[in-house]
């Protein structure tokens, strides 16, 4: 089959904005391929940013554009990823024109906000053929090969019509084990210059000029933060690829697609230190010549000097660290975190030691937070020994043990949505804790340590 894949354009809020290449569709391409189809990726988030309302931007090619080159292509099969729900109005219009132009072509939805909300994709998009939660590349394939069949039955994960106005949705149960029989990411299928100079827009997280890419070494997390969504997509279990498979495909990113410079996205890549040693040795033996940092947040837990030492010897120069709130009782009993203050003070230790520089990840906003408990938390952060900060405000998204309890209480109706913005635009579920006041503890707290700039001077200053 003639597959297109297409990443819908997005809403944001900043005009710098870092690129990240878009893995998730890269993998999905690559597992396409190997079953023999005809596949072309559309990143449709690669063009120009234009204001809308609400002081948000559109980045992206116009709907205009993106049906343009469909029917260039031609397709049999067009799959959208759509991961935030301010990009699902956009995905959606762009399903609805495809069908208007050519209704043969079969559509089909994946992605985060797919595999948060469900059945609802199915409902708010009438044109939409198909939708498939969570990790993709083998569902994906056994949709095609169903398509091929002429029947679409028993996909796990699919969601679709069942003929009679209702949604028929299969279970998400099967997760891939081996990932190390996955093709690596179809780098070859994008315009990669775009997102290898993706820091002149926004200095690889603060990182300076470097051709960058990223690597996922495992997928998912096995712990049970009440905030976080990520095992709708990937599955409760952990699981790694081996580490010689990651260095089969660094040796590809660095030798020839011209990386220096690797951001490891993994949700949890510090849960076996063993293999994260093993990791930085082999980098070390096969004298990969890298500079790497983890922007999606390492955990504090299971650090040890001679991690952070081998990690240093590796080219690592900078980790975000989880450190969400500076209060024990929030991190613990609210957030269900269980990282301590004290493994917090002895991963810093153990990074400052060695010359990594540490970025805290801190959030408030949590609901049960009280203004005491953040007065404390606001002055343990202070003492930390951190390089910079990124602080965020909590947002309750579907699907989280946190949004089950809001909706509950009754703090939450369903019919409020949650959206990527809230992160910088904070709601108050406290009594007596005010919006004005969060932000000032934002303040205070971002106020006190350099802006995340200085991860590009301190690594300029070591070039
Ligand atoms: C890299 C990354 C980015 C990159 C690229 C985003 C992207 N589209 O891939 C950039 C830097 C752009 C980015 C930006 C942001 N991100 Co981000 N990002 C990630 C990160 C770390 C990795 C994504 C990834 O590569 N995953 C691995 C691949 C294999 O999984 P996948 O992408 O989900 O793809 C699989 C399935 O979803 C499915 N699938 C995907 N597409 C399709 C399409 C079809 C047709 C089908 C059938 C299936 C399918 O199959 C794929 C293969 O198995 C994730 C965390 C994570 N682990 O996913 C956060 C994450 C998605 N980001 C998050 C956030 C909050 C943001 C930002 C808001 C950050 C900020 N504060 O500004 C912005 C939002 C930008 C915007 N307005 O749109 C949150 C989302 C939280 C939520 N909504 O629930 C996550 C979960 C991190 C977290 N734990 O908080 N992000
Ligand atoms: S440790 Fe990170 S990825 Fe794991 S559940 Fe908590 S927030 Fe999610």
């Amino acid at each position: 089959m003639r597959v297109l894949l297409i990443a819908s354009p997005i809403r944001v809020i900043q005009t710098t904005f870092h690129r990240a290449e878009l893995l998730g569709i890269e993998y999905l391409a690559a597992a396409t391929r190997g079953a023999g189809h005809d596949v072309s990726i559309m990143d449709a988030s690669i063009g120009p940013i234009t204001q809308i309302t609400g002081g948000h931007y559109y980045l992206g090619l116009a709907t205009d554009e993106i049906i343009r080159h469909i029917s260039d292509i031609a397709p049999d099969v067009v799959g959208i990823s759509c991961h935030y729900e301010s990009s699902a109005g956009y995905s959606y219009d762009i399903i609805k024109r495809i069908k208007a132009a050519s209704s043969s072509i079969i559509t089909v939805m994946g992605g985060l906000f797919v595999s948060v909300h469900k059945a609802r994709v199915i409902n708010e998009c009438p044109s939409l053929d198909y939708a498939l939660v969570g990790e993709a590349e083998s569902s994906f394939l056994e949709l095609l090969t169903n398509l091929e069949a002429g029947s679409s039955s028993d996909v796990d994960g699919c969601i679709s019509r069942d003929g009679s106005g209702g949604v028929r949705l299969i279970p998400k149960k099967l997760f891939i084990n081996n990932l190390d029989a996955l093709p690596f990411p179809a780098r070859d299928l994008v315009d990669l210059a775009v997102y290898m100079q993706g820091g002149y827009q926004q200095q690889l997280y603060g990182l300076g000029y470097r051709p960058s890419l990223s690597l996922l070494t495992s997928r998912s997390c096995p712990r049970t933060c009440s905030f976080c969504n990520m095992k709708l997509v990937h599955g409760q279990k952990w699981r790694p690829r081996s580490v010689e498979n990651c260095m089969d495909e660094l040796e590809q990113s660095l030798n020839k697609w011209g990386a220096e410079h690797i951001h490891i996205m993994d949700d949890n890549f510090s849960l076996k230190p063993g293999r994260v040693k093993e990791f930085c040795r082999q980098i070390v033996n096969r004298n990969f010549k890298m500079r790497w940092n983890t922007p999606n947040g390492l955990s504090a837990k299971n650090v040890d000097m001679e991690m952070a030492h081998l990690m240093r010897k590796s080219g690592c120069a900078n980790v975000s660290i989880a450190i969400e709130s500076g209060s024990e009782i929030v991190r613990h009993e609210l957030m269900n975190k269980n990282v301590s203050n004290s493994e917090i003070l002895n991963a810093l230790e153990c990074f400052n030691s060695v010359g990594i520089a540490v970025v805290g990840i801190v959030l408030f906003g949590m609901p049960g937070e009280t203004a005491e408990e953040n007065e404390k938390a606001v002055q343990f952060i202070k003492t930390l020994p951190l390089t910079s900060v990124v602080v965020q405000f909590v947002v309750p998204f579907p699907g989280t043990e946190l949004y089950n309890d809001l909706i509950a209480s009754g703090r939450l109706q369903q019919s409020d949505t949650f959206e990527l913005d809230n992160y910088a635009n904070p709601v108050s579920f406290n009594e007596g804790i005010s919006i004005e006041q969060m932000e000032l503890w934002k303040a205070e707290v971002r106020g006190h340590f350099p802006r995340l700039n200085i991860l590009r001077k301190l690594a300029e200053a070591e070039e």
